[in-house]
């Protein structure tokens, strides 16, 4: 309970005096009642005069009471002004808050690095792009023609970021065993269109910074020309294709649509895999109503499948033409058809007058709809910081750095000054649909493929970055003539859980001896990347203990279906007029390079079962009992296993050598958060490419070699002979006892959508991910190096007594009310 103010003790006081007065008058009154029956003749005045002593002592205590409360009252507001004034001048004092319009700021601090110090694994800087890029263009060998000229047949930049040096080095270098700081390097990405065989070539570039007369280039990766990535040239060429095509069908369109593609009806998008293997290179795209916002949520259920398989462009065409799920082999057949057919099946589908896909109708009138969301706030001023690409938070230590391929990663991250994990990256993204059309049966993706880390978006305030939040801006070289500058696509915060990370009401034999507990808090990264009509959320949250978390939440609109009848439920779900929700999955890859107590790791995998213990006896005559089995796995094939909740195995990541205080061996343990495995198989014409599906954990023995999963932007294009098979890195087999490990995770969901995944998919409970958790890491839980807990003792008899800490810092001190809500809505191309 809290102490009571000095004026409430006052008050209390005067009226305890008061109080004691009158009874004392009430006793003698009393008194005399007890007195003999003579005594009972004494004068009624001497009565009265008793009755008029209490009355008067009583008004004369009104009085005192009145005037003291009207003075608490008085004092009372005079001390709300002054501790009004008082907190305005602690906001105005406020530490660097991150409250935007407060003293904080909402931009990184200057960075402990810089493009003439570079850290080993920071991304390029746009100066080093520069200075690779003039380089290279200068280079009379490789004839390069800039982007935003070049035609497919030229040789152009496609794309460049860091080549990360060799993690033997950077820990050579970063522990302090006297070895220099690893030299840079670029990987740069060229498309030689202009060769007599073109190809796609991986350069290695450095070492940086480059100046065009001291740099070397040579290449690390030769990718055929039909596994090329999509470029805006290739793109253009498509288009010319597309137009033609929707210009021939522009009666059946208006007819069908009521608009063409010429009048700007329409719109299309395009899937992938492009074919199969490395003899094919097609692409279905299909047509959409162009509706502001939401073209996703209403194909037309026309499709075009253009075969661009050959090296000369003159020699693309329209191979497949789709109209209300029957396929044509031309344009003509499907006019003829049209026209001529007494049973052709018109489709009757004009845009919804009704907008129900936009989401920027606002109706509050649900109860108290009216009143502003609660907010975060830092009372006492930021505890994390943000310098450059390295955050601190609480003993937490790390850098962020990003590919154009799958978005931010995260290097380098320790806790309480031991590496944890040296490297956290997403890898890859399934999404695979199902369904009658082309759209829904051609599109199986890896959004990776897709430019997963290019597609990007300022996070807006407010709703993906609370106000508190520090946003960081991210740089890419990505499908065109410059680097990009994606602006606020990086917010970081702390989080107020609004949940014990710890509490215990402790009841002793006289009843509750004390409750304590511990404010838990969180420091978030979030990234967002929208992928065409996709948003994937992407949060990264780093707990007090030494646990951190990944989850992926996706939201925006769905790639949706045409819902022809009744026969299209098998595969979703009706959700609004000829439109349909279709079946589709969301596979996860991350990579998790752990490095426990050090780089030599083990997995233990912890089962858990019943077994017979006859000796035993205190069990049931069934003489039954869990029993843990350690298996340390001894080779990468034996790591694999998918998640099974009917056979639990704890996966833990240890060192053997490196026991805790207790003598068991320190460890980290993974917490899977998967809805489902991946129903892929390898009957599937794609699946050598997504082969990384088929275990939700797989351990490897790290290789320089083995860096990524998937190269999608490639194998997405021959998935049958990819460039990288994921399995190849498993089934080497070898030894993973007491090694440097990598931890490859897969967590998933299948999409099942519904009519509110309109307008936009809502992220309520489909978060995918996994925890990593301490496990005999330290000694005990690594809490009481912290401050925000609470501990109330309410038996005085108790020792502990008086041993009460609160976290009493004042929320509304530093907290702005107008928080900075401006948005610059741009990722742009070529501001750097
Ligand atoms: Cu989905």
């Amino acid at each position: 309970m809290p102490n009571p103010s000095p004026k409430a003790v006052f008050v209390f006081s005067v009226f305890s005096v008061l109080n004691q007065i009158v009874q004392m008058e009430l006793r003698s009154l009393d008194g005399s009642s007890d007195a003999s029956p003579s005594k009972k003749a004494r004068s009624s005045m001497q009565q009265e005069l008793m009755t008029w002593r209490i009355i008067s002592l009583l008004l004369i205590g009104a009085v005192i009471g009145l005037s003291v409360a009207l003075g608490v009252i008085y004092t009372t507001h005079k001390d709300l002004e002054e501790s009004e004034a008082l907190a305005a001048s602690r906001r105005d004092s406020c530490p660097a808050t991150g409250i935007p319009g407060a003293s904080g700021s909402s931009k990184p601090g200057p960075s402990p690095f810089s493009a003439a110090d570079p850290h080993p694994l920071e991304d390029l800087y746009p100066s080093e792009t520069q200075d690779i890029f003039h380089a290279l263009m200068s280079n009379a060998s490789l004839q390069l023609t800039p982007y935003d000229d070049a035609a497919l047949s030229d040789n152009f930049i496609w794309a460049m970021e860091l080549d990360q040096p060799a993690k033997f080095d950077v820990l050579n270098w970063r522990d302090g065993n006297n070895q220099p700081k690893p030299i840079r390097f670029a990987r740069v990405v060229i498309f030689h269109g202009a060769w007599a065989v073109p190809e796609v070539v991986e350069y290695r570039v450095g070492p940086l910074p480059v100046s065009a007369s001291n740099f070397r280039v040579w290449p690390v990766r030769h990718v055929p020309w039909i596994m090329r990535p999509m470029t805006v040239q290739e793109y253009d060429l498509l288009e010319g294709i597309i137009t033609d095509a929707f210009g021939q069908l522009a009666t059946i369109c208006t007819e069908s649509f009521g608009g063409t593609y010429d009048e700007e009806a329409l719109t299309w998008t395009d899937s992938s895999p492009r074919g199969y293997n490395r003899t094919e290179r097609h692409t279905w795209v299909w047509a959409m109503h162009n509706v502001d916002g939401a073209p996703y949520l209403l194909p037309t259920g026309l499709e075009l499948m253009i075969d661009h398989t050959d090296v000369d462009p003159s020699n693309w065409f329209v191979k497949s033409v789709a109209y209300n799920l029957q396929a044509y082999d031309t344009i003509a057949e499907l006019i003829d058809q049209y026209n001529n057919n007494a049973s052709f099946v018109k489709i009757n589908f004009p845009a919804p007058t009704d907008p129900y896909y936009l989401i920027e109708q606002s109706k509050p009138t649900r109860q108290n709809a009216q009143h502003a969301s609660p907010r975060h706030v830092n009372p006492g001023g930021q505890r994390f910081t943000v310098n450059g690409p390295q955050v601190e938070y609480l003993g937490w230590k790390f850098l962020i750095t990003s590919s154009f391929r799958s978005g931010i990663s995260f290097s380098d991250i320790s806790f309480l000054n031991e590496t944890i994990v040296y490297e956290l990256s997403q890898q890859a993204a399934a999404a695979t649909y199902s369904g009658r059309p082309a759209a829904q049966s051609a599109s199986q993706y890896d959004d990776s493929g897709w430019g997963m880390g290019a597609a990007a978006q300022p996070l807006i305030r407010g709703v993906a970055c609370p106000e508190t939040g520090v946003f960081a801006d991210v740089f890419m070289w990505w499908n065109s003539g410059n680097i990009s500058h994606f602006q606020g696509a990086v917010c970081i915060f702390e989080k107020d859980l609004g949940t014990p990370i710890a509490s215990h009401f402790n009841k002793g034999n006289d009843g509750l001896d004390f409750a304590t507990g511990i404010h838990s808090t969180a420091l978030v990264v979030r990234f967002i990347s929208t992928v065409y009509n996709y948003d994937y959320v992407l949060t990264y949250t780093f707990f007090l203990d030494g646990s951190m978390d990944v989850d992926m939440s996706a939201t925006g609109y769905m790639q949706a279906g045409r819902w022809a009848d009744a026969n299209d439920n098998q595969f979703g779900t009706r959700v609004q007029d000829q439109v349909m929700g279709n079946l589709h999955d969301h596979i996860l890859n991350f990579k998790v390079d752990l490095d426990i107590a050090g780089t030599a790791n083990t997995v233990d995998s912890i089962g858990v079962a019943y077994d017979t213990f006859p000796e035993n006896p205190f069990l049931p005559p069934s003489k039954l009992a869990k029993k843990l089995t350690h298996n340390l796995i001894a080779t990468e094939m034996a790591s694999k296993m998918r998640l099974n909740p009917s056979n639990p195995h704890l996966i833990t990541v240890i060192n053997t050598d490196e026991p805790n205080a207790w003598g068991v061996s320190r460890g980290y343990k993974f917490h899977l958060h998967s809805q489902a495995n991946s129903l892929q198989t390898p009957a599937l014409e794609w699946w050598p490419a997504f082969s990384w599906l088929e275990n939700s954990f797989v351990a490897t023995k790290r290789k320089e070699s083995e860096h990524r999963s998937v190269e999608h932007f490639y194998d997405m294009n021959a998935p049958d002979v990819p460039l990288v098979r994921f399995l190849d890195f498993v089934e080497d087999d070898e030894s993973i006892l007491q090694e440097d490990l990598v931890l490859w995770v897969n967590v998933g969901s299948i999409h099942i959508p519904s009519a509110e995944d309109i307008p936009l998919t809502t992220i309520a409970g489909q978060g995918i991910g996994f925890t990593l958790r301490p496990f005999n890491y330290f000694d005990a839980a690594k809490l009481e190096d912290l401050r925000q807990r609470i501990y109330i003792a309410y038996n005085p008899a108790r020792p502990s007594v008086g041993l009460v800490e609160v976290d009493t810092a004042k929320a509304s001190e530093c907290f702005q009310s107008t928080p900075d809500y401006s948005f610059s809505g741009s990722n742009l191309y070529g501001d750097h």
